[in-house]
């Protein structure tokens, strides 16, 4: 039983460094009304409004209240900052949802940008933007490294959803990222509607920093040695 117990404990230590799990946040997680909310082990804030979902097309994302309802707006921010004594992130995808590029609802270009806050290293600022097609396949153009997937296409009424996969490359000390939109270029139409977009859902992975991991390893090695003590005094 003894042995089970310590077999267990290697195994479970071993898990926490190498097999971190993916955690996925969905814009349903979030509470209306509220402007601060824990999800997925993310401190969650909204300003200067409060969460707000929106859903179209079969996707439903979190966005402030205020101008445009459901959506983030220009100089509204939605920021996940990880909590007292949590780990540095790593982002495997994040999916933007509304991001239209006209004629459809007179929008611009709409344009998301997304800051990161690193561990160490500078901040870091990326956009997506929905670039207008006159024909051909639906496209939006991130300025990081990653894949740019359309989940839904941008005319009325579906989503213009786009998932961007692995968006920040290699990056995996985040400590913080924030979405807000900036102002588009015209495409098509009237563009007499501002850039606004929400967000459906962020796929991240806590890194245990070095230190932590050579601590872990320490540990792990005592365990080792102790068991294998037991094992020859038996
Ligand atoms: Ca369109
Ligand atoms: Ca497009
Ligand atoms: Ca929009």
């Amino acid at each position: 039983m003894r042995r089970i117990l310590r077999s267990f404990s290697l195994t479970f230590l071993f898990g926490a460094i190498v097999q971190a799990s993916v955690i996925t946040i969905d814009g349903t997680s979030f509470t209306d009304g509220l402007n601060s909310q824990v999800i997925g082990g993310l401190q969650w804030t909204s300003t200067p409004g409060n969460f707000q979902k929106k859903t179209q097309g079969g996707y439903t994302g979190v966005g402030i209240s205020g101008l445009t309802a459901g959506e983030i707006d220009i100089n509204e921010f939605l920021t996940a900052t990880i909590l007292s004594g949590g780990l540095p992130f790593y982002v495997h995808s994040l999916t933007l949802g509304l991001l239209f590029d006209g004629p459809e609802y007179g929008d611009v270009q709409e344009t998301a940008r997304v800051t990161i806050t690193r561990l160490s290293g500078p901040t870091l600022v990326f956009t997506l933007i929905n670039t207008y097609e006159s024909s051909g396949p639906d496209a939006a153009v991130w300025s990081g490294p990653g894949t740019v997937t359309n989940l839904s296409p941008s005319v009325h009424p579906q989503g213009a959803v786009w998932r961007i996969d692995h968006p920040f490359g290699a990056i995996d000390d985040i400590i913080s990222i924030q979405f807000t939109a900036l102002s588009g270029s015209c495409g098509a139409g009237p563009c007499n509607n501002q850039s606004d977009f929400n967000l459906v859902q962020l796929q991240y992975q806590p890194v245990p920093e070095p230190a932590t991991v050579g601590l872990l390893a320490t540990g792990l090695g005592a365990l080792a040695l102790a068991r294998r003590r037991r094992t020859s005094r038996n």
